[in-house]
């Protein structure tokens, strides 16, 4: 699985009319996964756009993971979930969908010693830095603790970072050992969606212009 770049995608953020075109830019622009992420849509709602997300996927090549919603995951045959410390456990996640890549939210240590007996296929760690994206994302890491805790996490899964990572900071991110990162505000509210994604996979590229 390409882990390089998600995009976290929340049906009130994007319409559904927008979404081929949206999509197909994140694709042409390195994106690699998309996350389905509604957190305050309905049951219906989710299963009616992710279908639409799922569909565009498959056609640009990307990795399909819904956040939290491990029924939606399988009713969508998604290619992943992404589950979080309050969600369902990995080891019941497993059991269910076996043959589905599993993400999970770490955010200390301790949540990273926690996996031993059932790693994830990777580990979210975040928030890296302060984000307005999410609510509860708890205190910014930081570049230093990141790429400690990265270091810890590797040794089970691969490490995607999120939590206000954007075009201007992301290069420093990238040294630290992680092998993906996710975003949202980066690329859902970029008019260029496609140099959005083309810029947090390439920073130096930018930086030095
Ligand atoms: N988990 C930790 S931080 C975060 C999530 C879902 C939000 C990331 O959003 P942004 O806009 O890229 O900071």
């Amino acid at each position: 699985m390409n882990l390089q770049l998600h995009v976290l995608i929340d049906p009130l953020q994007m319409s559904l009319e927008s979404l081929p075109y949206n999509i197909q830019q994140m694709a042409q622009g390195g994106a690699s996964v998309i996350q389905l992420r509604g957190k305050s849509a309905t049951t219906r709602e989710l299963l009616d756009y992710g279908q639409v997300v799922k569909k565009l996927c498959q056609q640009f090549g990307l990795t399909f993971i819904v956040n939290d919603r491990v029924d939606v995951a399988l009713a969508l045959e998604a290619d992943g979930v992404h589950v979080g410390q309050d969600d369902m456990p990995v080891k019941i996640v497993r059991k269910l969908a076996p043959l589905m890549h599993v993400g999970l939210s770490v955010s200390s240590l301790e949540e990273i010693l926690g996996a031993k007996n059932c790693p994830p296929d990777y580990f979210g760690l975040g928030p890296v830095f302060a984000t307005l994206s999410k609510s509860d994302a708890g205190k910014p890491l930081g570049v230093d603790q990141t790429k400690q805790l990265t270091q810890v996490a590797n040794e089970m899964a691969p490490v995607v970072a999120i939590g206000g990572i954007n075009q201007n900071n992301v290069d420093q991110v990238w040294r630290t050992g992680i092998s993906g990162v996710a975003v949202i505000s980066a690329v859902i509210q970029a008019t260029d969606k496609k140099q959005a994604c083309e810029q947090l996979l390439a920073p130096d590229k930018y930086h030095n212009q």
